[in-house]
């Protein structure tokens, strides 16, 4: 069976998840087009690394992320980092001919986006960007109905991404509240994510008209700049330095089809921790999905008989987008992990396939152009069309 070496620079959180995911990748999808190794894993110190290739399985370390793109055997190098090293990363691996898959957001802003898709394009060599949640089988099934019309021409698609890690400001300063590092805050955090479920759905984006806003001004820097994601608390009288990023947005979205709707982006949720919704409206009926019950799409159509009209709800399973290689009975249970299972699966099967893979760097980078707009219409107030970044 093919195998494909795997070269992973970056070893938090996500590299977690990317990790378990080529470990497990075969488990569901078997035959599989390809067979992951966990090759090389880079990471800042060479205790980190080491550490990082006990724990998530690699067979070698390095402190140099320069080492994977130097390596001769690795195939895919796969970028879990702060968003602020991305396109030199992706750039350098392009140059040296191996397949890519990026944490999102791409960039820190459509600039830099674009010289990631240019360097893809000219290398030739396949590109992802692991805007994972469409891979939940029930957001998969809502795109096959929405182009199978069973909802019709679609009207309106709101969306949100409702989180509450960080509503205490005594969570600390990690990169995700620099601008430098991160780009945006909440906006490309999270916001990018319910852009990706707009254009899935809906279509393109073509105008925005936003508000932006930042409700926690500093946090507690924390040494190592460390990044658990709210679970470590400081003390008030711990120094705090400014946060230059949204916290908040909001955005109204014409598309290009004629379509309107809104997306809306929060790290002060109360109460709400991984509240991804989105809610699509059609001539002929609506679906609406909320990643907290992640098994179930509720639909409602339209030409039901009059007498049992109403919302119902699918749960995902056997007879779904991915089912054949997932659980065999609806709502075992589909979680993070399935997501980035399904993601390696799709990007392995592009490589070996030769065929495109989607959300690429195209989409990343129209993705970042949407949400350099929104900032723009939020500084300027005004609606703003993405072409105009
Ligand atoms: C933090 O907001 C975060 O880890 C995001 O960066 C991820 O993209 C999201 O999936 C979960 O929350």
């Amino acid at each position: 069976m093919k195998t494909l070496n795997v070269g992973m620079i970056g070893a938090g959180f996500m590299g977690k998840a990317h990790a378990m995911a080529y470990a497990a990748m075969p488990m569901f999808f078997w035959p599989a087009p390809a067979i992951t190794v966990r090759k090389m894993v880079a990471d800042v110190t060479e205790e980190a690394a080491k550490d990082a290739a006990l724990r998530l399985g690699f067979e070698s370390y390095t402190a140099d992320w320069r080492d994977i793109i130097n390596n001769p055997e690795i195939d895919i190098v796969d970028i879990v980092t702060p968003n602020d090293s991305h396109a030199e990363i992706a750039i350098a691996a392009a140059r040296a001919g191996k397949h890519i898959i990026c944490e999102k957001p791409l960039a820190r802003g459509a600039e830099e986006s674009k010289t990631m898709l240019d360097a893809v394009q000219a290398a030739g060599v396949k590109h992802m960007v692991a805007f994972n949640y469409r891979r939940t089988p029930a957001v998969a099934l809502a795109k096959k109905y929405i182009d199978e019309g069973a909802i019709g021409k679609v009207l309106n698609f709101r969306g949100t991404y409702l989180q509450d890690w960080s509503a205490d400001p005594n969570s600390p300063l990690s990169w995700r509240f620099q601008k430098s590092i991160a780009g945006s805050g909440a906006l490309g955090d999270i916001g990018t994510h319910v852009l990706d479920f707009a254009r899935y759905l809906a279509g393109d984006v073509a105008e925005v008209m936003a508000t932006t806003k930042t409700w926690i001004n500093e946090r507690p820097v924390q040494a190592g700049g460390v990044d658990k994601l709210g679970t470590v608390k400081s003390s008030d009288d711990v120094e705090k330095c400014p946060v230059d990023v949204d916290d908040e947005v909001l955005s109204m979205l014409r598309f290009e089809n004629g379509a309107i709707g809104s997306i809306e982006a929060t790290r002060n949720g109360h109460g709400r921790n991984n509240f991804l919704t989105f809610e699509v409206h059609g001539e002929k009926g609506s679906i609406s999905f909320n990643y907290e019950r992640r098994d179930e799409l509720k639909v409602f159509f339209k030409d039901d008989p009059e007498d049992r009209r109403g919302f119902r709800t699918v749960y995902t399973g056997p007879a779904h987008p991915y089912g054949d290689g997932l659980w065999p009975i609806p709502a075992l249970g589909i979680g993070y992990g399935e997501t980035k299972i399904i993601e390696t699966y799709d990007l392995v099967k592009s490589i070996v396939d030769d065929t495109d893979v989607s959300p690429n760097f195209a989409d990343g980078y129209r993705i970042e152009q949407i949400a350099d707009a929104i900032l723009k219409s939020a500084q300027e107030g005004r609606w703003v069309s993405v072409d105009e970044i």
